[in-house]
């Protein structure tokens, strides 16, 4: 995460208002972080461990119009070179899944390579899904798999939201996805941030961090602000563990 001196994250405000949907650098500019949100900066303090044998994650950032909340320390360092190392024995072209269908299929705006790891094949993946149902309070089942994804420089998934339109029949797989947990797993040279354009934030990746937030509004409807891209990694690479999970269990 962008932080100051004291370790607290950072945004960025101009004046001017985003264009959504605009080219890449429209959201990297100054413009991006035009609607400065009424969000909140908690000093750090401990909640209960969940990923490491008790240690302490520490929640740095609250951002309440959509639930977010940004983290150091979820992941020990050997956790994130476990999943990494999971990642790269499987890595595949990243693909979307499709709304209407449910298929996944490549997609020009995400530029990555993934990993979809059945959880029963890996103990780490089965303890950092127990991890998460503690850290989010909703139940394992929820979980759609975990996604290993990698980016090379250049790479990138441009603005998007996770939820699906209300008429998806991907919806019938465990509604829609109500939550998105972003796990970061190694330092990134240069970019890699995760942006939210319209609550002017951008998380960048610290190793073991991570970044959760709501999918959907009140309603169940797919939330504006949840709107996010990972900006282009300018220099090294990036690899992240994504998690989404649904309002029922995830068939
Ligand atoms: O790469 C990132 O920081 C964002 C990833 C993302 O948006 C996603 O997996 O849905």
């Amino acid at each position: 995460m962008r932080a100051n001196s004291r370790g607290i994250p950072t945004s960025t405000a101009s004046t001017s208002s985003p264009a959504i949907g605009g080219e890449l650098d429209n959201y990297r500019g100054s413009a991006v972080f035009a609607r400065v949100p009424a969000y909140q900066c908690l000093l750090p303090g401990p909640v209960p461990g969940v990923f490491h044998g008790g240690g302490m994650p520490q929640r740095l950032l609250q951002v309440d119009r959509i639930g977010l909340s940004a983290w150091a320390d979820l992941l020990t360092p050997e956790n994130c070179q476990n999943l990494i190392a999971i990642g790269q024995s499987l890595l595949r072209p990243a693909t979307v899944t499709d709304e209407q269908t449910g298929q996944e299929v490549a997609h020009g705006e995400r530029v990555s390579e993934m990993a979809w790891p059945k959880r029963d094949d890996y103990p780490i993946l089965q303890s950092l899904a127990e991890g998460i149902a503690q850290l989010t309070g909703i139940p394992i089942d929820c979980q759609e798999p975990l996604q290993i994804l990698h980016y090379r420089p250049g790479g990138e998934y441009k603005p998007h939201y996770d939820a699906f339109a209300a008429d998806a029949p991907t919806l019938r797989q465990g509604g829609n996805r109500q939550i998105t947990l972003i796990l970061y797993l190694n330092a990134v040279e240069e970019g890699g941030e995760t942006a939210f354009p319209e609550l002017g934030l951008q998380v960048s990746p610290i190793p073991g961090g991570g970044v959760f937030f709501r999918n959907l509004n009140e309603e169940g409807q797919r939330h504006p602000f949840s709107l996010h891209a990972g900006l282009p990694v300018r220099k090294g690479e990036k690899w992240i563990a994504t998690q989404w999970i649904r309002q029922e269990a995830y068939v």
